[in-house]
């Protein structure tokens, strides 16, 4: 390798102009090939969403990581031959790689080298459609650039390096600069975000006071939580078989068979290590799905990795404070499943499971039962006054309600009691302005 400084290393790059990507992906003794395999080709999947083609890839059996440059020299070597080989014009990171890390082995490997994260990030920011994503995401971003400006101003330092050693360098001045502008937007883009925030959680309060139960469609990136939508509301939402083809919640209301109106609300997808900068930026959509009263988690059975897909999507969910809501497991792509032992595995482990095509429309009314059945356990706290005459209503109230207050005035009785959402309708004469 010649220590000459390379004119695509030393200028910014822009990721949407480069064309042959190069995939590295690392397992350590304990991983199999095969498990970093199924995340190379997820990683090739987010190339695919960007629009980056894939020229190549390896999976690099590694003893202990490089603190400076992540792998040994031997296998950025080897690295090195294969993409000048092939002609690969970036190299892209299963995993996330620190900031020095990123600027060493774009010296040695003489290409822009991003990460997962930067993949993901940029996938977001292609896709962002409201207000609010678009400021998150460009929060997500500014963070992700602020400890990496050094990377992007190397050609200046380089150039002003030869004056002295007490001057600081043009580059250096500009670091300094742009970090400034940098905290500035951060700070800019938070009051932004909180202003949307405030907006958002008033129309949450309104969903909240319409009384109608609310659903949330959450699981992994493509598992069909979309097309479960169309399927359910006819409506026209977004479906494609790419990853994070969702990014903003959408609500749209669905009448059961038993005329119950209720709310779905489809999700943004989950990821296997979502970088932390998308889960902060993320977590107020996403906590749309905590203000809910019940999850649907749909898993495509038909996928090699569903089951570390269904604990990435828990272990997120858990992250929010949201996996003690009640779940319906939705064993979702039935019709492209040809794996029984692994429905069998993933029976076993969750309660609570329907399988389903949202494609072909198999299983639907199965999972509309469970629903209604999930809807009728439901409770909601209503506050009534009702009439000392209607001794019958007041006795069930206190046998299948929770009584949390109760006071006579002359010949009413006034209570505040949590009720199944199934005897609502009986209690719905009675209710108070204020419930
Ligand atoms: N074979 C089969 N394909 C399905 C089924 N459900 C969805 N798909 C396909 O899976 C792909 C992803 O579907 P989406 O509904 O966009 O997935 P999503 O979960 O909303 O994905 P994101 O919004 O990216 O998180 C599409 O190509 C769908 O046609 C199914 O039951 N069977
Ligand atoms: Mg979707």
């Amino acid at each position: 390798m010649t220590e000459e400084p390379n004119k695509q290393q030393s200028e910014p790059f822009q990721l949407k102009d480069l064309k042959k990507a190069f995939l590295v992906g690392i397992y350590s003794s304990g991983d199999t090939a095969a498990l970093c395999d199924e995340h190379l080709a997820e990683l090739h999947r987010l190339c695919d969403s960007f629009g980056l083609p894939v020229v190549g890839q390896i999976a690099c059996p590694i003893k202990k990581l490089e603190a400076g440059t992540y792998l040994g020299s031997g296998k950025i070597e080897e690295i090195f031959g294969k993409t000048q080989e092939i002609g690969a014009d970036v190299v892209v990171f299963d995993d996330e790689i620190s900031p020095a890390q990123q600027r060493n082995l774009e010296a040695l490997l003489k290409r822009p080298v991003i990460d997962r994260t930067e993949l993901i990030i940029e996938v977001f920011a292609q896709r962002a459609q409201t207000k609010e994503a678009k400021l998150q995401i460009e929060l997500a971003k500014t963070k992700y650039q602020f400890p990496r400006l050094k990377r992007l101003w190397t050609h200046l330092s380089r150039q002003s390096s030869g004056g002295g050693g007490h001057v600081k360098g043009e580059g250096e001045q500009q670091i300094e600069i742009d970090r400034r502008l940098l905290r500035k937007r951060i700070d800019r883009l938070k009051d932004e975000i909180e202003e949307v925030i405030a907006h958002r959680s008033t129309q949450r309060v309104a969903r909240k006071r319409s009384g109608i139960p609310t659903f949330a469609i959450v699981g992994y990136t493509n598992a069909g939580k979309s097309t479960l939508m169309r399927a359910l509301t006819k409506e026209d939402v977004l479906v494609e078989d790419r990853l994070f083809a969702t990014l903003d919640t959408t609500t749209r209301k669905f009448s059961l068979p038993n005329k119950q109106d209720i709310l779905l609300v489809d999700t943004v997808g989950f990821i296997r290590k979502i970088p932390h900068t998308l889960v902060a930026a993320f977590k107020s959509t996403l906590e749309e799905a905590v203000y809910t009263d019940i999850l649907i988690h749909l898993i495509d059975v038909s996928h090699p990795m569903a089951e570390e897909q269904a604990e990435a999507t828990y272990q997120v969910l858990k992250d929010l404070g949201a996996s003690d809501r009640p779940i319906i497991t939705v064993f979702n792509k039935i019709d492209a499943c040809e794996d029984r032992l692994r429905l069998m595995k993933l029976r076993t482990k969750y309660p609570k499971t329907v399988s389903i095509s949202a494609l072909t429309g198999e299983g639907i009314s199965e999972l509309i039962e469970m629903v209604m059945q999930e809807v009728s356990n439901l409770r909601k706290v209503v506050h009534l006054k009702i009439p000392q005459s209607q001794y019958a209503l007041v006795s069930q109230l206190i046998r299948d309600g929770k009584v949390l207050h109760s006071e006579y005035e002359e010949n009413d009785i006034l209570m505040t009691v949590e009720i199944p959402r199934q005897i609502e309708h009986q209690v719905k004469p009675y209710l108070r302005a204020d419930s």
